[in-house]
């Protein structure tokens, strides 16, 4: 049996808790194309997420410090085992990673060990700066800013560059040729607020990051990279909401991802999908 661990990477709010809770329902099910395998011992860590999700309400954003980390053990279609460790912590804990360029032990045994990146972003909250980089196109001088620079206030595109940058130099992972291992798996969250019109989830993120999509595509082996569309949740959900939909039909009936070549026509149940092409060697 092979041990996977999964790196998850991704801001605050960008939907990992809720994508987790959600995972985890889609495990359960028998037509999801993986399927739990046992009970995972530390299943308590999600109980707050699926207890907001069957009343049909948003659960809370992570507690700064937490770090946790649940092992699934899983069974593909094929009988194939696995067993993934999902790690769960606040998304602000990159701020520090960003700036400092360093990870503490508990990061740095988790890069170790994981050969599979999950990148969770929501493009719809990413900030870009078109004008800075417009004015910079016509020699104009950008107005001087007095902040220095963080996590927050950088344009997401050399962010995200950057941030990928500093793991694979942590990671020490060889970047003369393309990137084989860690393999890549980029989900672009809250899928439901982006208007995709006919554009494939690869296409929204060269229109709204175009530096971080052509930065992981020269950087990384085509087979080791793909890109996905995510709506956990399917909607907005909030700490007050009663939706209906959840509480009737079940969180397990709500949530769709869209595969690499697919566009939003083309929505599928099986959150799981994601996870087993970054199983699959
Ligand atoms: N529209 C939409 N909103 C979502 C979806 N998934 C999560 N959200 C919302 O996004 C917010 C943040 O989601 P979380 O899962 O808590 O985000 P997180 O990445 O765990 O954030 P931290 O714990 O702060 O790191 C929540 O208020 C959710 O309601 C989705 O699929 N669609
Ligand atoms: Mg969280």
């Amino acid at each position: 049996m092979s041990k996977k661990n999964i790196l998850v990477i991704g801001r605050a709010n960008s939907g990992k808790t809720h994508f987790f809770g959600q995972l985890y329902g889609r495990l359960k099910e028998p037509r999801s194309s993986l399927n739990i395998n046992g009970t995972p011992a530390n299943l308590e860590m999600l109980g707050e997420v699926f207890e907001a999700l069957s009343e049909g309400k948003a659960s809370a954003h992570t507690v700064a410090e937490t770090w946790n980390s649940l092992k699934i053990p899983l069974i593909d279609e094929n009988g194939k085992e696995f067993d993934i460790n999902w790690p769960e912590y606040a998304g602000e804990q990159w701020d520090t990673i960003f700036s400092t360029r360093s990870l503490d032990e508990k990061w740095k045994s988790q890069l170790d060990d994981s050969d599979k990146w999950l990148i969770v972003i929501r493009v719809e909250s990413e900030p870009t700066f078109p004008d800075f980089l417009e004015k910079l196109a016509n020699n104009e001088k950008p107005e001087k800013k007095h902040e220095s620079p963080n996590s927050t206030n950088w344009d997401a595109n050399p962010y995200w560059v950057e941030k990928l940058q500093i793991l694979l130099q942590l990671s020490k992972t060889q970047i003369a040729n393309k990137v084989q291992s860690p393999k890549v798996a980029v989900l672009l969250s809250c899928y439901d607020e982006v208007n995709t019109e006919n554009a494939t989830p690869h296409m929204i993120l060269e229109q709204r990051l175009p530096m971080l999509a052509s930065y992981l595509v020269s950087n990384w082996d085509e087979d080791k990279l793909s890109i996905w569309g995510l709506s956990a949740l399917g909607k907005e959900l909030t700490e007050a909401s009663k939706d209906e939909d959840f509480i009737d039909e079940g969180p397990e009936n709500q949530g769709w991802v869209i595969s690499p070549n697919e566009t939003i026509e083309q929505k599928n149940i099986d959150l799981t999908l994601p996870i087993k092409w970054l199983l699959n060697d």
